[in-house]
């Protein structure tokens, strides 16, 4: 294995490192796919052989040689015009000896199994990351934050501090937000890779937007203090009942992604001009500028009836009007909803194989409070995050079953994950088959069969809801779409020697001709979603949602074969998965 040259001594940005002892992975933005670390000395990388085939592990071996290529094809010094663009001098040095890696590589997802390769105490002050992180790094030019990387959950917090992900490229600190990217030359799009935002795309996205398809919404944007107090008055308002009154909050939310911080000198200039900023919402973030809360959002955090409300929506089947019932009969805690429910912790002894047959003929009662039930008795399951190497594990795992019993099918994880979170509360996969004529066919009831399968292989432990397929339409004014879905309860298969974390699965089958138009739905966020419905409605005469896109007047179906295409169906500039965070 060809090993580079010896690395020289730790140098500074190491200390930088300790300096933030409590730094947390960072997450993407547009700004952040082209700005990038800046080091002089190359990043050690250790890849565990455990549980990695021989071409896959000189392939990423390869990876780290391939890197300096890259660099050069990727970020030249000087765009077309001779201006300097960013200019990353982040390197990769393969290291033989896992004792000064400043990242290990491992496939390997248990303690058990990986203090046979790497003795656990120096584990505990490594980075240890799963094969994703070393291709995403190459892909992107920078060390991506490992904690949206970490190979093993018990050792995340490690990961995430030990991350050599440094900030800061010779161009120094860009200002955030999209306008970063949108005021570069159109040529520095194509040093870009391609499934990363495009700058000549974002350009063309304006801020001022009624619709938050047409804008960009990052995950993480200058006005996220803000963001937060708004978006616990929405929700006080949405466990109230208070719909228009929560529809305004959220609408607010949607426009603060503006890419400047907002302050009292842009207030009357810029942000007045915002689409939904009324005079009572522009005085509140008048408030949060001078004193940095609102009011009115620290009283609703004190508030005992808020308190409970929103503990009872965090279970999965209760909404505002149930928790709402639920309180008027004195019920306080998600332990007198125990009691209430008759349900055990931990325990919830569900006959699910009884559930997917009965699908499609129970009530919507019996549905929902089974869902109430299991997610109530599981909830301290739930209420863990799954980090994003998890979520890509599920995704293999459930790929791996599909194709013993249906081959050719393909698969994307959406949600949030899809939007570039780093911890996502459910995992989302949309499933279709590769074969654009007899894909449909293939498609049509293999839900139930593959939740049955799923559950005789123990992998799929409880299913909350299972539904069959509709035709898409045109007609219909139901809010969500008309596919075949299963929500289910997930463990991923271990050794026995761990318990594993019960995760909530949502699978979703589209026929190839609404692959596209199912993994934006699923995409979201919800208020994209939203939008993109009310756009296609208003601005272009057309129905879309996640099951189909057809035109109003003579419900003709339109069939998209990229996602692109489901933008430029609609008339609507592409919007990057990463920048649809249109809600917190
Ligand atoms: P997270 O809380 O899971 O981390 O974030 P998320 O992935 O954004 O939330 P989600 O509740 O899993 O929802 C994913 C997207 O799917 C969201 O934008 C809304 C959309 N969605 C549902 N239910 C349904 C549904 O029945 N049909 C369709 N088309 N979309 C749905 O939540
Ligand atoms: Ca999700
Ligand atoms: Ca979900």
């Amino acid at each position: 294995m060809p090993f580079k040259r010896p690395s020289p001594a730790r140098s500074e940005s190491s200390s930088s490192v300790e300096e933030h002892p409590s730094k947390r992975p960072r997450l993407s933005s547009p700004t952040e796919i082209i700005s990038n670390a800046s080091n002089t000395r190359p990043l050690k990388v250790y890849i565990v052989p455990a549980k990695i085939d021989s071409k896959t592990f000189s392939s990423l071996c390869r990876l780290t040689e391939r890197r300096d290529a890259i660099l050069e094809k990727v970020s030249p010094k000087k765009d077309g015009n001779g201006t300097e663009v960013d200019v990353c001098d982040f390197d990769l040095e393969l290291s033989g000896d896992v004792h000064e890696a400043d990242v290990v590589v491992t496939a390997v997802h248990m303690k058990q199994r990986l203090e046979r390769h790497v003795d656990w105490e120096l584990a505990k002050s490594k980075a240890i990351v799963t094969p994703q992180w070393l291709e995403d790094s190459v892909k992107y030019g920078r060390p991506m934050p490992c904690g949206d990387y970490a190979a093993l959950n018990v050792l995340h917090d490690e990961t995430v501090h030990e991350c050599p992900d440094r900030p800061s490229c010779n161009s120094g600190s860009p200002e955030p937000g999209p306008s970063h990217t949108s005021s570069r030359s159109p040529s520095t799009s194509k040093q870009i890779p391609e499934d990363a935002p495009q700058p000549a795309d974002i350009s063309l996205l304006t801020h001022t937007s009624r619709y938050c398809c047409c804008r960009a919404s990052p995950l993480v944007c200058p006005n996220q203090g803000l963001i937060k107090q708004l978006d616990k008055i929405k929700e006080a308002r949405n466990l109230e009942g208070e719909e228009r009154s929560m529809l305004s909050y959220a609408r607010a939310i949607s426009v603060s992604p503006f890419p400047h911080v907002i302050t009292h000198s842009n207030l009357k200039r810029e942000i007045s001009k915002l689409p939904y900023l009324g005079e009572k919402l522009l005085s509140m973030v008048e408030e949060f500028i001078k004193t940095g809360q609102i009011n009115e959002t620290q009283g609703i955090l004190t508030s005992s009836r808020f308190q409970a409300l929103s503990a009872f929506t965090t279970i999965h089947g209760i909404g505002p009007h149930t928790a709402r019932k639920l309180y008027n009969l004195g019920l306080r805690t998600l332990e007198d909803l125990e009691r209430y429910y008759e349900v055990e912790p931990g325990r919830c002894g569900q006959e699910t194989l009884a559930v997917i047959e009965a699908a499609g003929r129970e009530s919507d009662e019996a549905i929902v409070e089974r869902s109430i039930k299991v997610a109530l008795a599981l909830r301290h399951d739930f209420s863990q995050t799954i980090p994003r190497a998890e979520v890509e594990e599920m995704n293999r795992v459930v790929m791996s079953e599909l194709e013993q019993i249906e081959q050719g099918c393909k698969s994307i994880v959406v949600g949030g994950y899809r939007r570039g979170k780093p911890q996502s509360n459910d995992v989302d996969i949309v499933i279709s088959h590769r074969n654009w004529e007899s894909g449909a066919g293939k498609i049509k009831g293999l839900c139930k069969r593959f939740v049955r399968r799923l559950h005789e292989r123990g992998l799929v432990t409880h299913v909350m809801h299972l539904s069959g397929f509709h035709e898409h339409n045109a007609l219909r004014t139901h809010h969500w779409d008309s596919l075949e879905k299963a929500l289910t309860v997930f463990v991923l298969p271990g050794d026995g020697s761990q318990r594993r974390v019960y995760r909530r699965l949502d699978l979703i089958f589209a026929a190839p001709q609404v692959f596209w138009t199912a993994v934006v739905g699923w995409t979201g966020s919800t208020m994209f979603q939203r939008d993109l419905r009310l756009y296609a409605k208003q601005q272009k005469g057309f129905k879309f949602d996640s099951s189909g896109i057809s035109r109003r007047h003579d419900s003709k179906l339109f069939f998209p074969k990229t996602e692109r295409e489901v933008f430029e169906l609609l008339g609507l500039v592409y919007v990057h998965p990463t920048l649809r965070n249109a809600d917190i």
